[in-house]
């Protein structure tokens, strides 16, 4: 075996030459951010790949949550529902908006949240729901969508894991009132750093541009207040060559999701999330369940892949709602199966370039 170190991901990048000539053009135009021509090349390419009506670039999808859930100009204080089985982001974006996160649980089957809590938890004060759709594992999105519509709910997906998914024949990014996308590096898709909001009112797109821009509408009007949140050039240009070649990548890594389902299918104490009969995956985690009645505990695997020098990760552990920075801040529901899973969680090494062998080696070290 080779002493490599094996990280849970490994950014896709495009060739070396490919991307060399791409950029090339900036070092005659010498413009380099501020919505250029490239920025707006890929939003709508993305739009065409995304299958969506409406797409705003960011900086990084952090911000492209915070950008949308502040585009909706919800009251300060104002309650929003959400999951705590998640990436810390998803909380620092309703609180860094000054919005309260309520906590509801999540399903075992796929880690999202849990629909049928959803109305028990809505008060005078609710606003909004911003479920997740945790490692591209499709919410229930319509039963979402009939809980907002009864109370009057805006609905923001956090989609962060699930460029290129599909439910139903149609991109993730159309359901709710707004969904966000993060390209980062370790992403299935990456920008280096990136991310977008996508909708299908033509006025957000308007208010996000104000948002990511300073609010600026001409070299001395500046109609809003803004933040900045733009995508620069190399971003998007890095995005435009990976875009060529997502398909490619997504079944690479289709086929070592197969790999390490086939040969994790019975080994005991472990199991796997489900998935919709109708959703179109990307293959962007592969997290594994590890309940503690075979030979290891989550932790116990952790450590012995570690030994070996295959970085798998506890993604998402602890669940935000532990986290020292809101511990005992906010309502307290709850959060069982959330906790369960955050206990039994984790991601294994997954890319387009990772070695079939080394499947076979994690999977016997597991
Ligand atoms: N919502 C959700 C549900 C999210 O999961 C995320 C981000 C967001 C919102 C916010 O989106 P962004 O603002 O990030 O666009 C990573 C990522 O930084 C983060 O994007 C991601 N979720 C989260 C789940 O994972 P870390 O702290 O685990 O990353 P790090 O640096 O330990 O990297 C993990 C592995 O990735 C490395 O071991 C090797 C590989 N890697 C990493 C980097 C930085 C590369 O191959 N290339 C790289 O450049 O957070």
């Amino acid at each position: 075996m080779s002493n490599e170190k094996i990280l849970v991901t490994q950014s896709s990048m495009p060739p070396y030459e490919e991307y060399i000539e791409a950029i090339k053009p900036l070092w005659d135009s010498h413009w380099l951010t501020n919505m250029g021509m490239y920025h707006q090349e890929l939003e709508e390419e993305l739009k065409k790949y995304l299958d969506v009506p409406g797409l705003s670039l960011m900086v990084n999808g952090h911000m492209a949550l915070e950008m949308a859930i502040q585009a909706f100009g919800f009251p300060e204080g104002a309650e929003v529902i959400t999951t705590p089985f998640t990436f810390i982001s998803t909380t620092h974006a309703i609180v860094r908006n000054r919005l309260e996160p309520v906590f509801c649980d999540v399903k075992l089957s796929d880690g999202t949240i849990d629909e049928t809590k959803i109305e028990d938890l809505i008060t005078e004060k609710t606003a909004a729901i911003v479920p997740v759709h945790v490692y591209g594992n499709v919410c229930n999105v319509e039963a979402i969508q009939k809980i907002a519509d009864k109370y009057n709910l805006k609905v923001i997906y956090d989609a962060a894991h699930a460029f290129g998914v599909k439910y139903r024949g149609k991109g993730i990014g159309n359901y709710g009132d707004a969904s966000i996308f993060s390209f980062h590096a370790t992403k299935v898709y990456n920008t280096i750093e990136g991310g977008a909001v996508t909708f299908s009112d033509h006025k957000f797109y308007e208010k996000l541009y104000n948002l990511k821009n300073f609010g600026i509408r001409g070299e001395e009007l500046v109609s809003d207040i803004g933040a900045n949140a733009k995508m620069n050039e190399f971003c998007a240009i890095m995005g435009l060559c990976n875009l060529k070649h997502i398909d490619e990548a997504i079944a690479e890594r289709k086929k070592r999701h197969a790999c390490y389902m086939e040969r994790l299918a019975n080994v005991e104490g472990i199991s796997f999330f489900e998935k919709k009969d109708e959703e179109d995956s990307n293959y962007g985690y592969f997290p594994i369940l590890i309940d503690g009645s075979g030979e290891k505990t989550r932790d116990g695997v952790y450590e012995e892949l570690k030994r070996h020098d295959i970085y798998a990760r506890k993604y998402f552990y602890p669940i935000t709602a532990d986290q020292a920075c809101f511990r005992n801040k906010y309502r307290n529901v709850k959060l069982h199966n959330a906790r369960m899973l955050a206990r039994q969680v984790l991601v294994l090494p997954l890319y387009e370039k990772l070695d079939m062998e080394k499947i076979d080696q994690i999977v016997k070290y597991i």
